[in-house]
């Protein structure tokens, strides 16, 4: 099916501290994302990139963590594109740090309670990104998106999360790197952690297509969100956060043909590409092919599946 891809550039880097995450959303471009959106049939609208808009004074009840005015006012600015944007078409949002998704989610998230339909988010990283503002010892609110989304307390400064997510709508693939605090809160809420031992032993197909069975046998939308550290840094190496035993090239485009496959995907966050850290953009460019992937680029066009 084609869509109306339209791009929201996020250049934010208040969720973590090393600089780089805001040349994201130009690298994409020079990369040449529109370009292969167009290529593969898709109307592409590129909105440019977002700012945070005016920042208020608050400070965090732990003192560990930091840029909270910036990481709120892009919560808001993201939720209010990313819910405009599912009204028009299928939103990509060109990241920019994990962060993001604390407003790319709950803009979802709005979107799919006025639908009335339920949202599911598939996150695609080496963290579980489960810490609250209260739990994490570093700071960076990157790690806390998956918390704000299930309903975690703690986020009191914050906007309320719009019909937090059920932990039966939530599945983490390709986890690697889980901290004790997330350890702890992830085992109590029962969330699906399809960590990188589930994928070693299953593979991609199954883990991935029981998830997708249930987003279809509930109606559901579907957030995707990638964080560049899902690939193992052999082969992504921009990212601030490298956590080697990740997924191969070809495990990444799979789960991205199993999501263009699936016809269920309805938005997806680009996070964590740190082009200051690439080599000669390889890692932008692979992102691009994921994205074209997920979007229908096949290695053989089959009319039907045959594999004889
Ligand atoms: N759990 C760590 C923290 O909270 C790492 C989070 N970093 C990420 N997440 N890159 O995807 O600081
Ligand atoms: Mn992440
Ligand atoms: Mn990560
Ligand atoms: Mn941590």
């Amino acid at each position: 099916m084609k869509k109306t891809c339209i791009l929201i550039g996020a250049p934010i880097d208040s969720g973590q501290r090393r600089p780089g995450c805001l040349m994201g959303p130009a690298a994409y471009r020079v990369a040449g994302l529109p370009q292969v959106l167009a290529d593969l049939g898709h109307a592409v609208q590129d909105r440019g990139d977002l700012t945070h808009g005016a920042l208020e004074e608050v400070r965090p009840a732990n003192p560990a963590v930091h840029s909270l005015p910036q990481t709120l006012g892009w919560t808001r600015a993201l939720h209010a594109a990313t819910k405009a944007a599912l009204d028009e078409g299928f939103p990509i949002i060109l990241g920019g740090d994990h962060s993001l998704a604390l407003g790319s989610v709950s803009g979802a998230a709005a979107h799919a309670e006025a639908q009335g339909r339920p949202l599911f988010l598939l996150w695609l990283d080496a963290h579980s990104d489960f810490h609250t503002p209260l739990s994490t010892t570093s700071g960076n609110l990157h790690g806390t998106p998956v918390a704000y989304i299930a309903g975690r307390e703690g986020f009191d400064d914050f906007p309320p999360f719009p019909a937090p997510l059920p932990a039966e709508q939530i599945c983490l693939f390709g986890i690697r790197s889980v901290d004790p605090e997330e350890h702890a809160a992830l085992l109590l809420h029962d969330i699906a952690i399809n960590d990188m031992r589930v994928l070693d032993e299953f593979g991609i197909c199954a883990p991935l297509r029981g998830f997708l069975d249930k987003v279809r046998a509930a109606n559901g939308m579907l957030h995707v969100s990638l964080d560049v550290d899902f690939i193992d840094p052999a082969h992504a190496p921009a990212v601030g956060t490298t956590v080697p035993g990740g997924t191969t090239v070809r495990e990444a485009h799979l789960v991205m043909e199993l999501l263009h496959e699936s016809g269920l995907m309805t938005s997806l966050d680009l996070v964590e590409l740190n082009p200051f850290l690439d080599e000669r953009g390889r890692t932008a460019r692979l992102m691009v092919d994921l994205v074209a992937s997920a979007m229908g680029r096949k290695v053989f066009d089959r009319p039907t599946r045959s594999f004889g």
